[in-house]
């Protein structure tokens, strides 16, 4: 039985006024040497597309589920699979990711939730087997318990660090038991309400400690992906100590854990913290370290994780540029954290959000690389910083340059005069491809 009721969705072109049809998502179509479809890597997020019901803080869920019977067990975890994999077949996306709690449901203990999840993950691996889909990320949810309210691998009980490590052990076999290609920590309890019950020192050791025995059981276990730190300001907590891509940079570096983590970094994540996704993006990439995006949008008139699909051309344009100069995805990829809004109830509602967030990707990726096959843009920016390319300036980067030079070269050259940083023209440059 089909569970949302439409056909495969199929590329039909610009012209096209299908709603079920991909206007400027053509998967095989070569950009750059590369199809769209292994330049854009999309992902969808298994608890947004199965387990979101759309409450928001003032009301409980809209969602119609009609293939949930709204229990805890295995069976019924089982019935969302087939449903789920009908829906990444309609849409033509090969990569998902997962919480362990998003496919499993948590049971009495762990050792029964460990069994429950055991069984969901047979039954990923036959439908990755048969459907050639893959597992972008897994991850645990240390987020959603009671238990994790003050903390996981920040808790001040190390009862329950412990309980979040057992967690953690079981998430990782299990994304090595389906070839997951990556693996994601996003810190949702790990941070604080008030310094007056915290110590952060010690919460931050914890935490390394906690992720340096992440690394070892990969390694233990064989599974060589990379983890993902993913930045993200506050909410729930007051302050989250992964707040942005600096701060994870600082964070990896000071614990010395740069080797096997990178950063997946979201949009609305970007926004809460107050800088653009351009920005996190390229703070990420300067480090080399720019690994998975998780793709959706915030509100600008609304305070927190919206979690919009992304519908601006600006952005996705701007994400795809990072994206293009840094050489495109290697094992991470574009996974849709985003969610219809409580008003779009209806299953059918997911495919429309997907459709739309695939094609406004792809226009990007199709923007971005206008813009860099043009080159004025990079030639501006390389012609800004020209006067670093010989004399003084080359001396400066190549290290070797000294305040006795400096003063020299200044006295020399009497007062410099500044070239126009052109934004405006540049502005109307970006606008002549979107
Ligand atoms: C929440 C996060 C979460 C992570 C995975 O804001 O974005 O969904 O991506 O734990
Ligand atoms: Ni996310
Ligand atoms: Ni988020």
């Amino acid at each position: 039985m089909a569970h949302f009721p439409c056909e495969k969705i199929q590329y039909e072109g610009s012209s096209s006024k299908n709603p079920f049809a991909f206007k400027h998502y053509n998967p095989e179509e070569m950009v750059a040497g590369k199809s769209m479809k292994e330049h854009l890597r999309f992902a969808a997020p298994y608890w947004h597309v199965m387990r979101n019901v759309l409450a928001d803080p003032f009301g409980g869920g809209t969602a119609q589920m009609p293939w949930d019977d709204g229990s805890d067990s295995v069976e019924n975890a089982l019935a969302r699979v087939d449903v789920f994999f009908e829906f990444l077949d309609k849409m033509g996306i090969e990569y998902y990711c997962w919480h362990d709690r998003d496919i499993a449901p948590e049971l009495n203990d762990l050792s029964a939730s460990n069994a429950a999840l055991d069984q969901v993950v047979a039954k990923l691996k036959q439908k990755q087997t048969e459907t050639g889909v893959k597992l972008l990320w897994g991850t645990a949810c240390l987020f959603a318990h009671p238990r994790y309210s003050q903390g996981a691998a920040t808790s001040p009980d190390a009862n329950i660090y412990a309980y979040a490590g057992a967690q953690v052990k079981k998430a990782l076999e299990s994304t090595k038991e389906l070839d997951g290609l990556g693996y994601t920590f996003w810190g949702g309890r790990e941070g604080y309400s008030t310094l007056l019950n915290t110590n952060m020192k010690r919460e931050l050791d914890h935490l390394a400690a906690f992720l340096h025995m992440a690394v070892a059981h990969a390694d233990k276990i064989g599974f060589d992906g990379p983890f993902y730190i993913e930045p993200k300001p506050r909410e729930p907590s007051t302050h989250q100590y992964d707040s942005d891509s600096a701060a994870c940079l600082n964070f990896l570096r000071e614990y010395g854990l740069m080797d096997r983590f990178t950063l997946n970094i979201e949009t609305n994540h970007a926004t809460l913290a107050g800088h653009t996704m351009e920005h996190e993006l390229t703070v990420a990439a300067n480090a080399g370290k720019l690994g998975s995006i998780d793709a959706n949008r915030g509100d600008t008139l609304i305070g927190w994780d919206t979690d919009q699909f992304p519908t601006d051309l600006y952005l996705t344009t701007q994400v795809m540029l990072v994206v293009l100069n840094t050489g495109g995805f290697t094992t991470g990829g574009l996974n849709f954290d985003a969610k219809r809004r409580r008003e779009s109830h209806e299953p059918i509602d997911l495919i429309h959000a997907h459709v739309g967030g695939m094609d406004t990707f792809a226009r990007g990726l199709k923007i971005a690389q206008a813009i860099r096959e043009d080159g004025r843009l990079a030639d501006f920016v390389q012609e800004r910083y020209s006067s670093f390319d010989s004399n003084v300036g080359a001396k400066v980067e190549s290290g070797s340059c000294t305040f006795e030079e400096l003063e020299a070269h200044a006295m020399a050259h009497g007062e410099p005069s500044l070239a126009s940083g052109r934004q405006e023209m540049l502005e109307n440059l970006i606008n002549e491809f979107i």
